[in-house]
């Protein structure tokens, strides 16, 4: 049995962007991570805007969106009913405002995914560490942000663990988080301490040059698979120096190669890339961010607004009559080639027309059906042979590569091997803009 995605798992996947707001108490206090001994008095964003937020991040094409509910100082950016220690006691709003419910609406609104951060590590709750009680609370807080908050489509567990005030190491009930949010939100991803999203390892926003979304199952996360699981891998990554707002990196803003170099080695890598985004102590996102973010989506669209590949003819030495080599390029989602019978390589010539210039390529597989190609390469026709032009492992969701200018009016996609026949599900060619 081959292993393949759930629904969530694909839809998240396809979506390919995502950001993080990392705000809260840190904020105010110009630190990464806090204490948990922040009076509640400092949260004060004096022009709050949960929809500038999800403005900013949808325009620039991210469509899941996570907020840090809680990080691990344990201060709440809800007014939790189990600790004093929240929103409801700053002067923001009088205490009677309610950020997760100010950026559910927002994202709602804006028809994006809505995801929650809550730490598990809280330096402040005083039962951490004694592990039951803190364990009862934890599921309390929980519950009530995936019942208050309408649809919640991914929960994101950081796995950091200290000890609490006792000096023992809290013990996290994990399969008891688990159970609370398959039955309160049961289409919500888990993701890094959790079974559905695996963490690439960094905080680079870079993914393996070979990423499978096939995974040996993790003991603690998958205690019932039998067999190989789904369990894609998300690059995480501040579009600053740390993750949370400080006013000294506002000159520090991730400069445009930057982020395209993320971008290709994350989206480009079968991955999903979650950018964080720190709103200031206005409770915006700073207009430097602002403007990056702009920049990067202009230089995308233009990249990819040209297929020189789409509705060109493709010649396959094997096709299936129902999954023919001219669906790989005919700009359907839901179509895609698969080589006759049990075949697992293929060569795919595809004729462009006429001599065109590029310099980036992307191959996706049709991952519905699990993720199959181990081996392929792309070889251009110079009027005399085949020169390769590129050449990796693993596709998965999307495989994108890029290297210098290459004019050509003949392109070959080489399948050299895979696991199960190889279905792909798009080619194409483009032309990035020199920055
Ligand atoms: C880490 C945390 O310790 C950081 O503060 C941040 O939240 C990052 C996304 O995860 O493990």
């Amino acid at each position: 049995m081959i292993a393949k995605p759930t629904p969530q798992q694909l839809a998240w996947q396809e979506a390919e962007m995502t950001t993080f707001f990392h705000f809260g108490i840190n904020t105010f206090t110009d630190r990464e991570w806090g204490d948990g001994t922040e009076n509640p008095q400092r949260f004060n964003p004096t022009e709050l805007d949960t929809r500038q937020w999800v403005r900013v991040a949808r325009d620039a094409g991210f469509k899941y969106m996570i907020l840090t509910a809680k990080h691990h100082d344990g201060f709440c950016l809800w007014p939790s009913q189990y600790t004093e220690h929240s929103v409801k006691n700053s002067p923001w709003l009088d205490g009677r405002g309610d950020v997760v419910q100010a950026f559910t609406d927002a994202c709602r609104e804006a028809g994006v995914k809505i995801g929650l951060y809550l730490s598990p590590w809280d330096r402040h709750e005083p039962s951490y560490g004694d592990s039951p009680a803190y364990n009862e609370y934890f599921k309390n807080q929980l519950t009530e942000l995936l019942t208050h908050y309408g649809k919640i489509a991914e929960v994101w567990f950081d796995g950091a663990c200290g000890e609490g005030p006792n000096g023992k190491r809290q013990e996290y009930d994990w399969q008891g988080y688990y159970e609370v949010i398959r039955k309160l939100q049961p289409e919500a991803l888990i993701a890094i301490s959790g079974p559905d999203v695996r963490w690439v390892g960094n905080e680079d926003g870079i993914a393996h040059e070979t990423e499978w979304s096939v995974q040996e199952p993790d003991p603690a996360r998958h205690p019932d698979a039998k067999g190989k699981v789904w369990y894609p891998a998300e690059c995480d990554v501040s579009i600053r120096p740390g993750w949370f707002w400080h006013k000294a990196e506002d000159t520090r803003v991730k400069s445009l190669e930057h982020l395209l170099d993320i971008y290709y080695k994350s989206v480009g890598r079968n991955s999903v890339l979650l950018l964080n985004l720190p709103p200031n102590d206005r409770g915006l996102i700073p207009e430097p961010d602002v403007q990056r973010l702009r920049e990067f989506r202009d230089a995308l669209d233009q990249t990819f607004a040209v297929n020189f590949a789409e509705g060109k003819e493709v010649v396959a030495d094997s096709a299936q009559s129902d999954h023919l080599a001219s669906h790989m390029v005919d700009g359907q989602r839901d179509s895609y080639w698969a080589p006759a019978g049990e075949t697992t390589t293929g060569k795919l010539e595809v004729q462009l027309g006429k001599s065109v210039t590029f310099n980036v390529s992307m191959v996706q597989e049709y991952i519905a059906l699990g993720q199959r190609v181990e081996r392929y390469s792309i070889e251009a026709w110079d009027g005399q042979g085949w020169q390769t032009i590129a050449e990796g492992t693993t596709i998965g969701h999307k495989k994108l590569d890029r290297f210098p200018d290459v004019t050509a009016s003949k392109l070959r996609l080489n399948i050299h091997q895979s696991q199960a026949p190889p279905l792909i599900r798009c080619f194409g060619i483009y032309c990035a803009p020199v920055l």
